[in-house]
């Protein structure tokens, strides 16, 4: 298949960890289907020139409109904040575009809804940026669980915990803004979890959660990203208008039990996105900030020798490995776009849907929306509810 013709919008955070992603695909996945970096999209045209010319890209547009109606651009990946996914994701799918969306994504579960059905009516390939599952070791614990390894499955444990925004001074960038965010950690950190006990368990049955807005106000940043802020901040204080902590329990359909915290005030967890797992043949634990490994127990090991072992994800014998660096040498954080782009592009030379799409972006609104309601209305809410 011809190379697949990227139109980016985004140049921050995670327009620089896509560009990342697409520039090292040719270099350690070359068979696979390659992506075209055609052209980056932003509104500051001084930031985004710099980006074009750092990240590799054609040429630099400010217009988002103009890009998705352009004849050379095959897919969009929406890199935007989260207020803009809709209508960049209708108008691509309108424009016949592959649709490569950032988490979470949408503001709404109406608004997910859309999106999914503006992109099937299209018969274009969507996609969301739910990374953490091309971990290597996340893909050894889909494995294992797949395999029955861990037996019937107990206990879904998940945490997503960081401290970026501990301080009061921190200002009010707009991941603290819910008509841009559309919600603090739960939506930010919590999608990765729900979407991790997705892939590893199965389909949440019903929740019950509760939240906090530790810091009330914070001062104005007069120019920002999602996690930084430039030129400081004034003196005028704005509104936190989402959660700085979301904290639920979970059913899932098959049973097992779940509890989900999401909180960017967990003094001294940069990244902990980590998960537990037990079952009634074993159990299994990974953390995010030890990405390479995963600790794996199982009951069937001898008795003498039982216990939690950790096995490095470095091997050929897992995903992904064979194409980095050999002797078990680690990767990052990166890596993982890497691997979500294989995906996309290995998707669209194949002709079927990536795998998470949307369908998974909208099952992951689902589970926010209802955690929201049942904080609202002070009870277990059932997903088939929403
Ligand atoms: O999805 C992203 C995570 O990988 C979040 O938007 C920010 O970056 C905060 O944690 C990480």
């Amino acid at each position: 298949m011809a190379k697949v013709r990227v139109g980016m919008v985004g140049y921050k955070f995670m327009g620089k960890a896509h560009s990342n992603a697409y520039r090292a695909l040719p270099m350690f996945f070359p068979g696979s289907v390659q992506p075209e970096m055609k052209a980056i999209c932003g509104r500051d045209p001084v930031g985004l020139e710099t980006a074009r010319a750092q990240f590799g890209w054609e040429n630099a547009v400010t217009d988002w409109k103009e890009l998705v109606r352009r004849d050379d651009i095959d897919l969009i990946d929406i890199n935007a904040p989260s207020d803009a996914h809709k209508d960049i994701a209708l108008a691509a799918a309108e424009a016949g575009k592959h649709i490569f969306c950032e988490k979470p994504l949408a503001l709404t579960l109406e608004d997910s809804r859309e999106m999914l059905a503006a992109a099937e009516k299209a018969g274009v390939k969507h996609m969301v940026g739910f990374n953490y599952r091309f971990a290597p070791a996340v893909q050894l614990a889909k494995k294992l669980i797949s395999e029955g390894r861990l037996g019937k499955i107990y206990h879904f444990r998940g945490v997503f915990l960081q401290d970026w925004i501990i301080d009061p001074s921190f200002p009010l960038v707009w991941r603290l803004q819910k008509e841009i965010a559309g919600s603090g950690s739960h939506g930010d950190l919590g999608a990765h979890v729900i979407d991790m006990a997705r892939f590893l368990v199965g389909e949440f049955d019903e929740v019950i959660g509760m939240n906090d807005t530790f810091v009330k106000q914070r001062p104005i940043a007069s120019a920002m990203t999602g996690l930084s802020a430039k030129g400081g901040a004034g003196e005028e204080l704005g509104d936190v208008t989402v959660d700085d902590a979301t904290v639920f329990l979970a059913r899932f359909e098959n049973g097992a039990m779940g509890s989900i915290e999401a909180t960017r005030f967990a003094a001294g967890h940069r990244c902990t996105n980590a998960f537990e797992i037990n079952g009634s043949k074993g159990s299994i634990k990974f953390d995010f900030e030890r990405m390479n490994e995963l600790q794996v127990y199982f009951t069937d090991d001898a008795e003498d020798v039982q216990g939690f072992r950790r096995v490095l994800a470095t091997d050929g014998a897992h995903a992904y490995m064979d194409a980095w660096w050999p002797a078990g040498h680690t990767i990052g954080y990166e890596h993982t776009f890497t691997h979500e782009v294989l995906e996309l592009m290995t998707a669209i030379g194949e002709d079927r849907q990536p795998v998470p799409n949307f369908v998974d972006g909208v099952k992951c609104q689902e589970v926010l929306e209802a955690v929201d309601r049942s904080i609202a209305e002070r009870r277990w809410v059932s997903i088939s509810e929403l």
